[in-house]
């Protein structure tokens, strides 16, 4: 088991696009614990491959108190989204200390593959599905902070880059 560095906005490598899983094997499920371990410790209650540094389509989470529901999506893709959409006070590892109200469609029907490579789909709402949209965005690029105004962007953006030059 280890733990793995979770990157921190503005770092450019949280940009990039993930590339999807061909096969899901031995390397892919180390990978699937390392982030568990990665996250609980943390703690939090997703985490995206990008986030890691591993470009690749690949989220956990877990959204119960007690680590009792593990979940792996491997290549996701969300099928259908609810017009009625549901705002969450959105935290993210890797913009650390910042809680912003993010607005998403409640409910989302996603496929994707388990650890054993197998096929699955699920119909989710509430925490859960903001959770896994918040992930998926990251495999895309993308940050809970894009949705916010540019001005509000560039303080986090600011303040964290004082604290990283403050670290090294
Ligand atoms: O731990 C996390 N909490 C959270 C709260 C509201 C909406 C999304 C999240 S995901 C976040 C962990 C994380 O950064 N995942 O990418
Ligand atoms: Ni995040």
């Amino acid at each position: 088991m280890a733990l793995l560095n979770i990157l921190e906005f503005p770092d450019p490598r949280l940009r990039k696009v993930a590339e999807p899983i061909t096969e899901v094997d031995d390397g892919i499920r180390q990978l699937c614990k390392d982030m568990f371990e990665t996250m609980y410790e943390a703690p939090g209650i997703g985490l995206a491959a990008t986030q890691v540094n591993v470009h690749k389509r690949l989220l956990v989470c877990d959204i119960s108190e007690d680590q009792s529901q593990p979940l792996v999506f491997i290549n996701p893709e969300i099928q259908q989204f609810s017009e009625a959409v549901s705002s969450y006070d959105e935290g993210c590892l890797s913009v650390p200390g910042y809680f912003e109200e993010v607005e998403r469609p409640d409910s989302i029907v996603i496929t994707a593959l388990d650890q054993n490579g197998e096929t699955f789909q699920l119909q989710i709402d509430g925490l859960l599905s903001t959770c896994i949209q918040h992930e998926i965005d990251h495999l895309n690029g993308k940050l809970f902070v894009d949705y916010l105004s540019p001005i509000k962007r560039k303080r986090i953006r600011s303040k964290l880059e004082k604290q990283h030059k403050k670290r090294a």
